[in-house]
């Protein structure tokens, strides 16, 4: 490809609203160029690296026999109605009418369209197991759309669905998918791990997240020093043996605390450990309200706590609801004298509380030598803290360390959850009708752009891992004005186009240091540098991953590059 041809738009300054590594190099690099908030355009240099990408997805979902499909971005209300997602989805859903006022949505994900389209032509437990995947666009109205394609509104996904008609059948699809998204990270050169994750609101008895480690990942990554084990803090869970101490029960004192508000408050003011202050929040629970205890130390989680509870709809009562019910402020309240009817349910660690203190459940008074049990009654005890760093590994292997992580794939057993309400059935082999067994994975496309270029960078440019870069040479003629460089740059553009090489050619009429500046920009991994000495045939040779420079006869290139390129 000639530069002078191609449409590569490179800038000199930093754009000012990009505030990620990666979003700032792919628009100075001339990959993308913002259309609106959240909606890009890829240029011919991020087409090229996308397709690269697909290439690699459709490799790894051919092998374990998904089947690549394409759906509509429009939807139908319809179906979303059928499975009440209509109304539980609010403002991110883009929603729109057609000329004769039909509703309809611009598709943020495909479970209700692949669904009625199986529901439709599958009738036989005989054509099961099916897997279908499409590579297609998602809109979704991000309130905050920020870090460039890590967070659009309209963005490239692969989403897959797999139709079962028993449980193995979908466990062993899953691990199949849990294999295959492991190959396709690795084939990507990312540097990820695969994370137990919640299936929040769609339920499915289980998920994995994908993440890209990365500092200005939004995730954050609990995982072991010394084992495989790593899990979307949301959902780590804590396994503890909390040390009980020996000292002997104390009376109960109520204290004066005037202004004592926070733990550390009362930890400072009454010289005592966090870890020894039983935390009081008060949580409505599907309406109701109940009393969360943890330890001063600890904080609880929420996406646990409605796990816990089984509840459908949890949130942190308000002020004016602890007022009316306990006549004093958050800052003092406390599990002792509560109302009866009131359920008190508390993380494990407070099971380990001697002589601990908590709010009086009167303004400014905090009582001290509280004991659980012998002083105030515990519903049941749940696992309802967030993990933290040093905790021990839940599997028992190591110490939990934290990593910020960028979810580039997700995949989930959904079971019947969309097929029931859908009445989704085909016919097993007692000719019974059964719902079919689900399940769906994604992966972030575009999103993966962005990580790859957030993980593969320095401070001239890109890098690309050569398997995903735009072109695999970067053939730079310092001046094509000059018969000598001229003559080498076609021959050697020749060559290597005969060796099947993409090759980027920059003949534009442009300074040395313009071209030079532009090519670390746009980070192809190898440049061959045509200048003074083309004359006794040598090209000077750069490699973009490590910076270093050597000078190749011009007869050693194939063979050298085929010795770089494996
Ligand atoms: C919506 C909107 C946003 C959404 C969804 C629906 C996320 C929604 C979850 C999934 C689950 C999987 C198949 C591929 C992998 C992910 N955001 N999800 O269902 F209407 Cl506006 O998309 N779907």
């Amino acid at each position: 490809m000639k530069q002078s041809r191609t449409f590569i738009p490179t800038m000199r300054e930093i754009p000012t609203d990009a505030d990620i590594i990666s979003h700032q190099l792919l628009l100075r690099a001339g990959y993308i160029r913002q259309h609106m908030s959240g909606v890009y355009s890829y240029l011919p240099l991020a087409k090229k690296v996308l397709r690269k990408i697909e290439a690699i997805i459709r490799d790894e979902m051919e092998a374990i026999d998904a089947v690549e499909l394409f759906m509509p971005t429009l939807q139908q209300s319809d179906l979303w109605i059928e499975t009440g997602r209509w109304d539980t989805y609010g403002d991110e859903l883009f929603r729109l009418q057609d000329r004769h006022e039909r509703q309809m949505a611009l598709g943020p994900t495909h479970e209700e369209v692949i669904t009625s389209l199986v529901r439709d032509e599958v009738k036989s437990y005989k054509k099961l197991p099916l897997t279908v995947y499409q590579i297609q666009t998602k809109f979704r109205d991000e309130k905050r759309p920020r870090f460039g394609l890590l967070r659009g509104r309209e963005f490239i996904m692969k989403d897959a669905y797999s139709f079962h008609s028993t449980e193995d059948s979908l466990e062993d699809k899953y691990n199949e998918m849990m294999l295959a998204y492991s190959n396709i990270f690795t084939r990507l050169g990312l540097n990820f791990r695969a994370v137990i994750a919640d299936g929040g609101t769609i339920g499915g008895n289980g998920t994995h997240e994908f993440m890209a480690l990365s500092d200005i990942g939004e995730d954050t990554i609990a995982y072991s020093d010394s084992s495989s084990y790593a899990a979307n803090i949301e959902m780590a869970e804590v396994n503890v043996d909390y040390a009980k101490s020996k000292e002997t029960l104390k009376e109960i004192v109520k204290v004066d605390t005037p202004g004592i508000r926070t733990i550390d408050e009362v930890a400072s003011f009454l010289k005592i450990e966090p870890s020894k202050v039983i935390k009081t929040l008060i949580f409505k629970v599907d309406g109701t309200l109940a009393v969360i205890l943890s330890r001063g130390d600890h904080d609880i989680n929420e996406i646990k706590l409605k796990n816990a509870l089984q509840a459908k709809d949890i949130s942190l009562a308000s002020e004016q609801e602890i007022e009316e019910m306990l006549s004093c402020k958050a800052g003092s309240i406390g599990p002792v004298k509560l109302p009866l009817d009131l359920k008190v349910y508390a993380d494990y660690a407070v099971q380990s509380v001697v002589n601990g203190v908590c709010g009086a459940n009167e303004e400014d008074r905090h009582l001290m030598n509280v004991n659980p049990e012998r002083d105030f009654a515990i519903e049941r005890y749940f696992d309802l803290r967030f993990i933290q760093e040093g905790d021990p590994s839940p599997d028992g292997n190591g110490t939990i360390r934290f990593a910020k992580g960028i979810e580039l794939g997700h995949i989930f057993k959904l079971g019947t959850t969309y097929s029931q309400p859908m009445k989704a059935t085909y016919l097993d082999d007692n000719g019974k009708s059964q719902p079919f067994i689900m399940g769906c994975y994604g992966i972030g496309v575009s999103r993966i752009l962005a990580a790859v270029a957030e993980q593969h960078n320095d401070e001239n440019g890109l890098k690309w891992p050569k398997q995903l870069s735009p072109f695999d040479v970067h053939l730079v003629t310092i001046n094509m004005k000059d018969e000598a460089q001229k003559n080498l740059s076609d021959q050697l553009y020749h060559l290597l186009k005969s060796y099947r090489y993409d090759i980027l050619h920059d003949d534009r009429d442009e300074r040395a240091g313009v071209k030079f500046t532009d090519a670390d920009l746009i980070g192809v991994p190898v440049r061959l540098t045509i200048g003074k000495k083309a004359q006794d045939g040598i090209v000077e040779v750069r490699f973009r991953e490590t910076g270093e420079s050597v000078e190749w006869q011009k007869e050693e290139v194939t063979e050298k590059l085929q010795a770089y390129f494996g």
